[in-house]
C-alpha cells in the first residue's frame, strides 16, 4: 500500500491566481492530449475515477489538484481530507496539442501552462507523461524549454509501453535519454532527469513511478509507520461523530 493511495481531490483551477496556498511539495503531470497523465495518476493512487481519464482527448481542461496525507486509504474514502496533515499535492494539468480546442481556449491553456511550470514556487518536479511510440515532440519541447531553466527534477514516463516489445521498448529509452542529454548540452543548461517505461494496461512501472514520486515530494521520509499511526488516528477521529450503537 502506498502512501500515494490516500490521495484526494483538492481543488479545480483555471487562473494562476486562484492557485492553492498550501506549502507543501507538488509533483505535476504534464504531456500531450491524450498521453494518459490522468490514467495514470489513478492507476498510481489506486482510484478508477480520481482523474477524469477518457478516449476523448482534451479531457483535463483545468488544473486539477489532488492531496495526499490527511486522509483514509480504502474504505473511508469520503471522510474529509484534514488540511493541516496534507503532506504534498499531485497535479493533474490540462494536455497540450489537442487540435480541436479553439485558438482563444488554447492561449489561455498555454499561457496557464507556461506561468504555472515556470514559476510555482511549490513545483518540486515535472512528471512529463510521453507516448513511448512518440516522445518529446515538438510541444513536448516547449514544454522543456519552459521548465527545465528552473533546473529541477524531470522525471520521464514513457506510457502505453504495452504497444511496443522489447526491442522498442529498450530503444524508446534510449532516444528519450539522448534528447534530455543532448538538450542539456545544446540549452548550457543542467537538471536532474530520470526516465521509466509505464503501462497502465500491463500495469508496468508502477512501483518504480510510485518510488520516485514519493522520494520527489519528500514522501518517502514518511515510515510506513507514520502512515499507518495517521490512519489509526483518523478512524478514531471519524468514529467520534458516529452515533455509538445502543448498548
Ligand atoms: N494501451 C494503453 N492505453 C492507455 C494507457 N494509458 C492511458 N491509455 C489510454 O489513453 C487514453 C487517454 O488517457 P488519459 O489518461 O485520459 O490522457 P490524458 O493525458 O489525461 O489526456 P488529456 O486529459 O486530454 O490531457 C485513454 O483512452 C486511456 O485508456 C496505457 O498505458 N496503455
Ligand atoms: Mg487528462
Amino acid at each position: 500500500m502506498s502512501i500515494l493511495w490516500q490521495a484526494r481531490f483538492l481543488t479545480t483551477v483555471n487562473h494562476l491566481r486562484n492557485l492553492p496556498e498550501l506549502a507543501v511539495p507538488e509533483v505535476a503531470f504534464a504531456g500531450r492530449s491524450n498521453a494518459g497523465k490522468s490514467t495514470a495518476i489513478n492507476i498510481l493512487c489506486n482510484q478508477k475515477k480520481l482523474c477524469f481519464a477518457s478516449k476523448t482527448p482534451g479531457r483535463t481542461q483545468h488544473i486539477n489538484f489532488f492531496s495526499i496525507g490527511g486522509a483514509h486509504v480504502g474504505q473511508h474514502r469520503k471522510d474529509e481530507t484534514r488540511q493541516d496533515e496534507i503532506r504534498a499535492l499531485l497535479v493533474d494539468l490540462p494536455g497540450y496539442g489537442y487540435a480541436e480546442v479553439p485558438g482563444a481556449a488554447k492561449n489561455h491553456w498555454n499561457q496557464l501552462l507556461g506561468a504555472y511550470v515556470q514559476k510555482r514556487e511549490q513545483l518540486s518536479a515535472l512528471i512529463l507523461i510521453m507516448d513511448a511510440r512518440r516522445p518529446f515532440t515538438d510541444l513536448d519541447k516547449q514544454m522543456l524549454a519552459w521548465y527545465a531553466p528552473t533546473g529541477r527534477p524531470i522525471h520521464c514516463v514513457l506510457t502505453k509501453a504495452d504497444k511496443l516489445n522489447r526491442n522498442e521498448q529498450t530503444n524508446a529509452l534510449r532516444e528519450a535519454k539522448k534528447v534530455l542529454t543532448e538538450y542539456e548540452a545544446q540549452m548550457g543548461l543542467k537538471f536532474p532527469f530520470s526516465m521509466q517505461l509505464f503501462s497502465a494496461l500491463k500495469r508496468i512501472g508502477i512501483e518504480e513511478a510510485d518510488a520516485k514520486i514519493r522520494e520527489l515530494t519528500g514522501l518517502d521520509q514518511i515510515i510506513e509507520s507514520d502512515v499507518s499511526e495517521q490512519d489509526k488516528d483518523l478512524s478514531a477521529h471519524t468514529e467520534q461523530g458516529k452515533k455509538s450503537p445502543a448498548p
